[in-house]
């Protein structure tokens, strides 16, 4: 096969676009993307300082770099989840691709600086593993960018992550979710804007991107992740991806234009009651918010 661009030998085939690539013109391609969704969406201004969310998986570094290298001025943040050897390990790769750049990585460890872990405060607040967790993660990725003068976080989330999110959803009905399920939430009531810009590539590019650009990430998946419904989501969407390849970008994007406006209104409204947490000031729909209750509780 050969390159779309270039036309020398190809490296990597991306069947939705019907295309392969060479290494150069690949990553040139994932950059392409990202650049492109970021106008497109209007998610970020010259001058914004851009806060990363940094797991150390393929997708927060891959992205981490597209940024970069396009420019935009952004440093990492690492939240250290307390979750076995995967935290450390993970924290490694992260430390490791900011070290070897002269990249400036935050570090927030849950269990040294807030009292408890991922695991506790599952068990505590009788929550999944990652409700807990994507709870604490919003919480304390607003907290940060709020706390040290960021205009924006941005975090890793691919095409195959919101195509699986959108069909839970969906298949739930939940329309508030379903009305924020948008690759750029604006800043307001106390949240930093929220932008999502690797919505165009799916993870099997953001793999690729890596191994490509000599990134070394966690290739481990979270041992939380087990039993998750998501993960049942993802497999299902990747059978009918390989039936049909584009279906996936078809079902993310024709929501998005199609569909999430009827689901917007319920959303803004809900916004609208919020009132300020009693303890740490972050809106919320009851007088404590929901992270504030659970690390009480975790700590105990
Ligand atoms: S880290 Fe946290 Fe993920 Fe692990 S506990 Fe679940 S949400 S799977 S991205
Ligand atoms: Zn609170």
């Amino acid at each position: 096969m050969k390159c779309r661009r270039c036309r020398g030998p190809a490296v990597i085939e991306v069947r939705r676009h019907n295309a392969g690539f060479c290494r150069d013109c690949f990553l040139h391609h994932c950059r392409e993307q990202v650049r492109k969704t970021i106008e497109d969406f209007d998610m970020l201004q010259p001058g914004d300082r851009v806060l990363i969310a940094v797991s150390g998986g393929k997708d927060s570094l891959a992205l981490w770099d597209i940024l970069r290298d396009l420019g935009h001025d952004v440093d990492g943040l690492y939240l250290g989840l307390g979750i076995d050897d995967y935290s450390d390990e993970s924290g490694n790769y992260a430390r490791a691709y900011a070290d070897a750049r002269g990249a400036k990585l935050v570090k927030v460890d849950l269990p040294t600086d807030l009292g408890f872990d991922i695991p506790t405060g599952s068990r505590v607040a009788r929550r999944a593993p990652c409700s807990a967790c994507g709870l604490s993660k919003r919480h304390l990725f607003n907290q940060a960018a709020v706390d040290n003068g960021y205009d924006v976080v941005a975090t890793g989330h691919n095409l195959d992550d919101e195509a699986a999110v959108l069909f839970g959803n969906v298949l739930r009905w939940s329309t508030d979710y379903l009305g924020r399920q948008l690759p750029v939430l604006p800043a307001g009531n106390g949240f930093v804007r929220k932008v999502k810009p690797l919505v165009r590539l799916g993870e099997r590019e953001t793999a690729a991107y890596c191994v490509l650009a000599g990134i070394d990430y966690q290739v481990e998946e979270c041992p939380m992740a087990a039993g998750n419904r998501h993960l049942g989501y993802k497999d299902a969407l990747n059978a009918i991806e390989d039936q049909s390849p584009g279906s996936k970008h078809a079902f993310y994007f024709g929501f998005l234009e199609k569909a999430s406006p009827l689901f917007t209104p319920e959303a803004a409204r809900e916004q609208e009651n919020l009132q300020r947490c009693a303890q740490c000031g972050t809106p919320t729909t009851g007088e404590v918010c929901a992270f504030c209750r659970l690390a009480e509780r975790a700590r105990r």
